[in-house]
């Protein structure tokens, strides 16, 4: 019988979730967990665990260091391969990890990575490329595919505007010096144990001293891909590997390299004709994110007159922040507001903020609604704060302009606004919108309160652009109540 344990390479418990907690801070079906783990089990297997020196990036695999029981290091957006020189150069028996994603070493590193690539560092470098920003919320990167539609790429990536997606392998084999180039995927369980042996060649050849080894790992972001698990891993298969053909581009050390050149870029465009047209990316394309709606295309396509443009007169410009934790809808309620800025013709802005975990971490979101062009999205100081728990209003209550409006969730928030020069409402949001039915939409009552309070912009306009905006169309018709109930509840308490 086979028994699957975790791997010594690992922490007992992961403290980044909580105390005991042993699940990573991973989406599910997220690349990033399995590839963790495979070179745990290759650390245990070549018995290094206490040389491994591991270089986590800026990405989602950030927190790397909470699960490695290694030697780590957490290294600022694409420099991993220079600090690892650095380590290599000094720690004669370490055993060195450039652990990177696509943004991280094929966009913001380009540098980094090719120059420790040229010098031949004795360096192993696992390369997690899911053709997305993965932590930022899905923005393009250098290996997203044409056509391949992102939050900065809604209507797809567009070669002759953002060029062709890289191949970092066979960048990386046009160079003399590294040793050992290969590229494999997860989308299938041999494509796992392949990448198995990959990871663990990779470690062993720096163990003998041999020089730079890069593994490409393609890797399934269900997220940000806007896909299930099962259905990223397909999509994986049938889009990125055409175009990141799976290959050992060059193994010096077993003499067994079967290079292979570069695609010319003719014959990408050809293969990702054909992505464009499979029954994949259609699926996708039903999945833009916050730009699907077709007033916002509409405006972007200038079909909306210009002399529309200034319907409502805001008295001052409004800043507002909305504050809370991931899964409170923090960032969708600056999206809902930001809409009802557009529907309005204001000029409008919305800037999301959040930790690196996709559910559950620190978010907030800014929004600025006026009548002139805006130079900033950043809002510092808000004249409108809704503060969704207590650390929101810990951290934002004293930045509030004087006047300013704070909109407190007192449904968790159990202590009183300090401060005497704003205007306070304290709203029990959660509990409104649980009474409503509808836990996840304490964002709707507060944006409600927000509008028919201030009669900045009519709530109906909330109403208008929820049915286009709120994803899981069962839920619509609850939003729409919920803001009625939040009216009633207004009347009640703060109009008596
Ligand atoms: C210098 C700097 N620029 C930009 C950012 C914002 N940022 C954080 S993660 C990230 C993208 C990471 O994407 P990728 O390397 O593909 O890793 P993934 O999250 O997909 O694993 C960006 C741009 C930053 N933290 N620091
Ligand atoms: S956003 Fe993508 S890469 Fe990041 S943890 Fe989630 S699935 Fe993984």
């Amino acid at each position: 019988m086979m028994t699957h344990t975790k791997p010594d390479a690992f922490y007992d418990t992961f403290e980044r979730k909580g105390h005991n907690d042993k699940n990573t801070h991973y989406c599910p079906g997220c690349g990033h967990g399995t590839i963790h783990k495979l070179i745990a089990e290759a650390i245990d297997d070549l018995g290094i665990r206490d040389r491994v020196i591991f270089h986590s990036p800026v990405g989602c695999s950030v927190f790397a260091y909470y699960y490695f029981d290694t030697g780590n290091i957490q290294c600022s957006h694409g420099r991993a391969p220079a600090v690892a020189t650095g380590v290599r150069r000094v720690h004669n028996d370490a055993v060195v990890i450039s652990y990177q994603g696509d943004g991280d070493l094929a966009g913001i590193g380009t540098a980094e990575i090719i120059h420790a690539a040229n010098r031949g560092e004795n360096i192993t470098v696992f390369f997690v490329n899911n053709a997305i920003y993965g932590m930022t919320g899905g923005q393009m990167a250098p290996t997203t595919l044409q056509g391949q539609k992102t939050l900065t790429t809604p209507l797809g990536r567009d070669s002759v505007r953002d060029g062709l997606p890289i191949g970092m392998s066979e960048v990386i084999n046009a160079l003399k010096t590294p040793v050992y180039i290969e590229r494999v995927t997860l989308s299938s369980a041999k494509g796992v144990m392949k990448t198995k042996k990959a990871i663990r060649k990779g470690l062993e050849y720096q163990v003998d001293g041999r020089g730079f080894s890069f593994i490409e790992i393609l890797s399934p972001c269900p997220v940000n891909w806007k896909m299930d698990p099962v259905a990223s891993r397909k999509w994986l298969a049938e889009n990125l590997e055409p175009i990141f053909p799976v290959a050992c581009f060059r193994d010096s050390c077993t003499n067994s390299s079967a290079v292979i050149s570069a695609r010319a870029a003719l014959e990408v465009s050809e293969l990702t004709e054909a992505v464009e047209s499979s029954p994949a990316a259609s699926e996708n394309a039903g999945h833009l994110p916050f730009m699907g709606d077709d007033q916002l295309i509409s405006l972007l396509n200038g079909e909306i007159p210009l002399e529309r443009l200034e319907t409502i007169q805001l008295a001052e410009d409004q800043l507002v922040k909305i504050a809370g934790f991931g899964g409170q809808g923090v960032l969708s309620g600056g999206v809902l507001l930001a809409k009802c800025g557009i529907a309005e013709s204001l000029h409008t802005t919305w800037l999301p903020s959040y930790g690196p975990e996709m559910r559950g971490g620190r978010a907030y979101a800014s929004v600025i609604l006026s009548n002139d062009e805006i130079g900033s999205p950043v809002v510092d100081n808000p004249n409108v704060l809704i503060a969704m728990n207590t650390p929101s209003l810990e951290a934002f209550e004293n930045d509030v302009v004087p006047g300013g409006l704070i909109l407190v969730n007192s449904s968790i928030v159990s202590r009183k606004v300090s401060r005497e020069d704003v205007q306070v409402l304290y709203v029990p949001a959660s509990n409104i919108a649980k009474e409503g039915g509808l836990t996840a939409a304490a964002n709707v009552v507060m944006l409600a309160v927000y509008l028919h309070h201030t009669g900045k912009i009519p709530v109906e306009r909330l109403k208008d652009i929820i049915p286009a905006t709120v994803k899981r169309k069962e839920f619509v018709e609850e939003n729409l109540k919920m803001i009625d109930r939040t009216l009633n509840y207004y009347d009640t308490h703060f109009r008596s």
